[in-house]
């Protein structure tokens, strides 16, 4: 079943300039981008889109990071896309993620995990409307 997912390409693979290779390696695993756009959070955006987390230990490591830079969002489309795209990015963790996995091969930390990957088609739909129209 064809779906679409929403993911984001964080600060720390942008530093790392990185994001050439992670828009590829989603190409070459057969995710087709819909939109994509290169955009600054600032706090409010970035604290709505991780509503979600607020008032956890890592909150604050998170906002910081997500509004240290550009960040890219990315609609894709694919087979199963939501459930492939989970897998491909990897567990939140990059040193325990597997290898192969994006974080593992473009992630530092917990925090600076190199990618955001919906985990729901609802919430892909809902975390896309905040970028795309
Ligand atoms: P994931 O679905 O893998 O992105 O992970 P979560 O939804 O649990 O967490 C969302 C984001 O919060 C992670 F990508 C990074 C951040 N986070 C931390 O910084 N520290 C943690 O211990 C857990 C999550």
């Amino acid at each position: 079943m064809k779906e679409r997912t929403f993911c984001i390409i964080k600060p720390d693979a942008i530093r790392n300039r990185s994001e050439g290779k992670i828009i590829n390696e989603l190409l070459e695993a057969g995710f087709d981008i819909l939109q994509l756009r290169l955009v600054r959070l600032d706090r409010d955006a970035a604290e709505r889109f991780y509503e979600a987390h607020r008032g956890k230990p890592f909150w604050e490591e998170l906002i910081d990071l997500m509004t240290s830079g550009p960040i890219i969002a990315i609609l894709l489309e694919g087979e199963n896309a939501v459930a492939a795209l989970r897998k491909f990015v990897g567990a939140t963790n990059p040193r325990t993620a597997e290898r192969g996995t994006l974080r593992r091969k473009y992630g530092t930390n917990t925090t600076r995990n190199a990618l955001h990957a919906a985990d729901s088609l609802g919430n892909a739909a809902a975390e896309a409307s905040q970028f795309f129209y």
